[in-house]
């Protein structure tokens, strides 16, 4: 199974994604856009796990997020990777936040066995928008589409599974693990 820890958005946080996307369709449009109900912000990126594998991984995350903090999470503004000059990926990214920042630290090694790889680069949390975009005037996505800091409360970490079906990729919530409130 392909999977993935993350944080699910609110639904004004959803409602707000899917404006932006609007905008951004007409300033900078991409080749794919992410599905608002796929939107989320990803915590580790795990790879093929084998299904024998999932039970004691689902025990770690329950035991580390039975002992971190829910946290809230704002939206800042428009990001690309790997850079603005040549983006890929364009996204919209939170506020920095502590908790956030100390739950994927914490789970990281843990999670090193179960195929998720340590960036050479930061952990830079975001949440997907669009990939492929036909241009690289993310100073006009800015200016043209301002992002409003919608803040909402990260209550849970999701595993989520990639699921590739014939309408494209769909992500299939495994388990939600509560965060101490
Ligand atoms: O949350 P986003 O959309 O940025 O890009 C994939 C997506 O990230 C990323 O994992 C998330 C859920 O699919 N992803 C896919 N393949 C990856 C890889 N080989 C990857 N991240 C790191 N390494």
């Amino acid at each position: 199974m392909r999977l993935f820890t993350a944080v699910d958005l609110s639904r004004e946080a959803a409602r707000h994604m899917e404006e932006l996307q609007k905008g951004c369709r007409t300033v900078l449009p991409c080749q794919r856009w992410q599905k608002i109900e796929n939107m989320h912000l990803t915590l580790h990126f795990l790879g093929e796990v084998e299904e024998s594998e999932i039970p004691s991984l689902q025990s770690i995350l329950r035991e580390v997020t039975r002992q971190s903090p829910a946290f809230f999470l704002e939206f800042n503004d428009w990001g690309a990777f790997p850079n603005e000059t040549r983006p890929r990926v364009i996204w919209i990214g939170v506020k920095e936040q502590p908790a956030l920042l100390e739950l994927q630290r914490t789970l990281a090694p843990a999670l090193q066995s179960y195929g998720y790889a340590e960036a050479d680069k930061p952990y830079v949390p975001h949440i997907t928008m669009g990939r492929n975009p036909k241009g690289n005037d993310i100073a006009a996505l800015r200016q043209q589409v301002p992002v409003q800091a919608v803040r909402w409360k990260a209550n849970a970490l999701v595993l989520y599974q990639s699921v590739f079906g014939a309408g494209g990729v769909r992500y299939r919530a495994v388990e939600r693990f509560p965060l101490t409130t």
